[in-house]
């Protein structure tokens, strides 16, 4: 028996997008389908892929450790690539305003919404909010999440946003799911800086950006550019002093209302643009041109009432298209990555293998994981999924329970239901 090696037998398919770069138009519903598969994994990684019911030598002999797929489906682990996972409290209370009519922007506007989060999240201390986003982390983990973006941005100070990454750092260490920081400082603006927006994105660019650099606790930069948030001008501000300082640029763009944000992604060549439901053509041209990933978050729209973006237009413009939760107290208060995969199939008209590649390969690409995780291949991480489910389609369509049997993270099964 040679350690560190075992293999996945009886996988009925195998379904997984191929390749280290985010996949657009035709490409994003091509995948690779292997029929009576056999995965050999090594020392974490995937060591050698067979079909057809042929047996790699070392299962034939005996040699190694077998899991029994029984015909089942199996694919790669689900990337979510843009949580908030790390807050403190709720915001359950919002509920009654929010039936009597008051929209997102109306609480945020009144003291409330994210600046409700940022009070409970400052009171919080370091632990308390690793406790609770484990917690999350795990459940994320059960329903086949293997890699996790999470954002700061509930801090909006020094101490308080160095305190989130802080956790966000612990959760990679901790946790066996891989986590990606995002610097989300201009989330809002905090009391402290009401009616001052420029001084607090200076502020951020002059004291916390570089902080968040010297203790390399951030990849990349977000920004909400939104009407009464960060305008397009700010936006861009806070985006160039975190690509001088080797951020990689992602945007919150027309999440509500569209003020440019789709097309300083695309100016800026950001790495992706996020939410994009009151996205026009124009916006999408320069997302388009650029190739700027689309991360889209339909249970959002369907949180708060909201149409949803519009994804066949993109995929048609060649917008590779990534599918994520959003989860976070206020928009998105569902971790279930499983949810959103449904939701783009009835609500984005996706197809089943364009939507595998918006929740594996184009989400690692998001991520900067594309050369490590997103796809079944020779030399990635064996970052592999066991669905209780024959094929893809019936993922997508049984919306509201979770299939996924078995999940393997790195080549260790962190979840296995027998
Ligand atoms: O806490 O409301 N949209 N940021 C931008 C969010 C949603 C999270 C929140
Ligand atoms: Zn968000």
């Amino acid at each position: 028996m040679r350690s560190g090696e075992f293999a996945i037998i009886n996988i009925g398919t195998l379904q997984t997008p191929k390749g280290t770069s985010a996949l657009r138009a035709e490409e994003q519903g091509q995948n690779l389908k292997l029929y009576n598969a056999c995965i050999v994994v090594k020392d974490g990684k995937i060591a050698k892929i067979t079909s057809g019911g042929t047996l790699p030598d070392i299962v034939k002999c005996g040699q190694c450790k077998v899991i029994d797929a029984n015909g089942a489906l199996v694919t790669p682990g689900l990337i979510d690539c843009h949580t908030h996972l790390v807050f403190g409290g709720w915001r359950q209370q919002e509920i009654p305003m929010k039936i009597k009519g008051a929209t997102y922007l109306d609480i945020l506007k009144a003291g409330g919404g994210i600046l409700d989060t940022v009070r409970k999240t400052r009171e919080a201390t370091e632990d308390e909010l690793f406790i609770k986003s484990m917690a999350f982390l795990n459940e994320m983990m059960t329903m086949g999440v293997t890699t996790c973006e999470i954002k700061s941005g509930y801090g909006l100070n020094m101490k308080d946003e160095i305190k989130q990454l802080k956790v966000i750092k612990r959760l990679n260490e901790e946790s066996p799911v891989d986590t990606v920081a995002t610097f989300m400082g201009a989330h809002a603006i905090p009391d402290e800086y009401k009616g001052r927006a420029d001084e607090y994105i200076d502020m951020l660019s002059n004291e916390v950006l570089p902080e968040v650099k010297a203790q390399g606790l951030a990849e990349f930069c977000d920004v909400f550019c939104e009407d009464s948030v960060f305008d397009v001008s700010q936006s861009r501000k806070i985006l160039e002093k975190g690509r001088e300082l080797g951020l990689r640029s992602k945007i919150h763009a027309d999440e509500i209302e569209e003020i440019g944000g789709a097309s300083l992604a695309g100016e800026m060549k950001a790495v992706s643009a996020e939410h994009l439901i009151a996205t026009g053509e124009n916006g999408m041209k320069k997302m388009s041109e650029a190739g700027v990933i689309a991360a889209l978050l339909p249970q959002t729209s369907l949180y708060l009432g909201k149409p949803y973006a519009k994804a066949r237009e993109m995929i048609n413009m060649g917008i590779p298209v990534a599918v994520a939760t959003d989860f976070n107290p206020g928009s998105c208060p569902s971790l279930n990555l499983q949810m959103s995969i449904s939701l783009a199939l009835m609500k984005y008209k996706m197809l089943p293998e364009e939507i595998l590649t918006a929740v594996t390969l184009n989400a690692a690409c998001a991520v900067g994981r594309e050369n490590a995780a997103g796809t079944i291949e020779i030399g990635k991480a064996a970052d592999i999924l066991i669905w209780n489910a024959p094929d893809f389609e019936t993922v997508c369509y049984r919306f509201g329970s979770n299939l996924v049997h078995t999940v393997i993270k790195n080549g260790e099964i962190v979840k296995y239901n027998s």
